[in-house]
């Protein structure tokens, strides 16, 4: 779908795909957030005209940017999370704010899983050790075996299934916490996340952040152990960093795997240093083929917003 009327201007806060920025460019005014040298003063130049932002999940649109932009009519996160985006504000102000759902689910799960063996298996550690040349007078310590275990899974929509599904094929018990039981799944729902996390060897996050409220906390990590794992591909303000790098680094959970942090891009230092946890920078999505479907959406869903339509994947 192509618009044909005056080209609305778009703001466009992170870079897409090629075929994307294309078809962007082609149909709208486009102005790049994070190319421009004073972010504020293309704000204060354009805003005025914005109609559209192109945004992602963690980066949403904050309130204050909302009230500078007096002829918003639609925000396109390319993306699932809403978090990062004032959805109460966006309705009293009648803008639309759309996502990418089914598209990303498969690359988390897949996210979710390549940390889990990374980190249980040591794979980051014993690759230093190759990449070094260290082979020949180093004894690695034996990992941890991955089939086989008790998965517990905190959050079960479209990505927690996803991972759930994968586990079945790697003979995982699967055990999950969510807002509430999931109808029609054959996984045990436990309502207590401490118990679930008691329970787990290793215990993933991929529950959603709109709650805004801090999951993962001292006692649900000491509740996993020693001998547990923790995973996260949805979003760090749900975990108590502070408390994780405690735990991480006095051996009271055995290790982590993080693809995302509370203050991205920033990761806590104390983390680099650890042996025993994987790090990946907020990348669960980035596949060129899920970022092109991402894409798409996103201009379905602006095409339909400035053609008078509903957007098809507005929340
Ligand atoms: C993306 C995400 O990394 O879907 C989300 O909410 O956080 C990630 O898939 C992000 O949206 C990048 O655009």
């Amino acid at each position: 779908m192509s618009v044909t009327f005056t080209r609305p201007h778009i703001l466009l806060t992170q870079p897409v795909p090629e075929d994307t920025d294309r078809i962007l460019n082609r149909d709208y005014v486009v102005h790049r957030l994070y190319q421009a040298a004073d972010p504020s003063h293309l704000l204060e130049q354009e805003g005025s005209h914005i109609a559209g932002v192109v945004t992602g999940g963690a980066k949403g649109l904050s309130r204050d940017m909302m009230e500078k932009l007096p002829a918003l009519k639609i925000i396109a996160i390319s993306g699932i999370g809403t978090d990062a985006v004032d959805l109460n504000y966006a309705a009293e102000r009648g803008v639309w704010v759309t996502t990418t759902p089914g598209v990303l689910t498969d690359d988390v799960a897949d996210m979710a899983f390549g940390l889990l063996i990374s980190t249980l298996r040591q794979m980051g550690e014993a690759e230093q050790v190759v990449r070094n040349g260290l082979w020949p007078q180093t004894s690695l310590p034996l990992s941890r075996k991955v089939s086989g275990i008790t998965l517990g899974i905190v959050g079960m929509g479209r990505v927690g299934q996803a991972i759930a599904r994968r586990a079945e094929a790697f003979s995982m018990k699967v055990l999950y916490n969510s807002t509430r039981a999931v109808p029609d799944l054959d996984y045990r729902f436990i309502s207590d996340i401490h118990q679930l996390a008691r329970e787990a060897d290793v215990l993933v996050l991929a529950a959603s952040a709109d709650g805004g409220h801090v999951i993962i906390t001292d006692a649900v990590l000491d509740a996993l152990g020693r001998d547990g794992y923790f995973i996260n591909v949805a979003r760090g303000k749900l975990v108590d960093e502070n408390a994780l790098l405690a735990a991480l680094t006095e051996g009271r959970i055995a290790g982590a795997g993080l693809d995302v942090f509370a203050h991205e891009p920033h990761v806590p230092e104390g983390f680099l240093s650890l042996k025993n946890v994987t790090l990946q920078p907020h990348r669960a999505s980035a596949t060129l083929q899920t970022r092109i479907a991402m894409g798409e959406m996103v201009l379905e869903n602006l095409a339909a917003c400035f053609s008078g339509k509903q957007p098809p994947h507005r929340v």
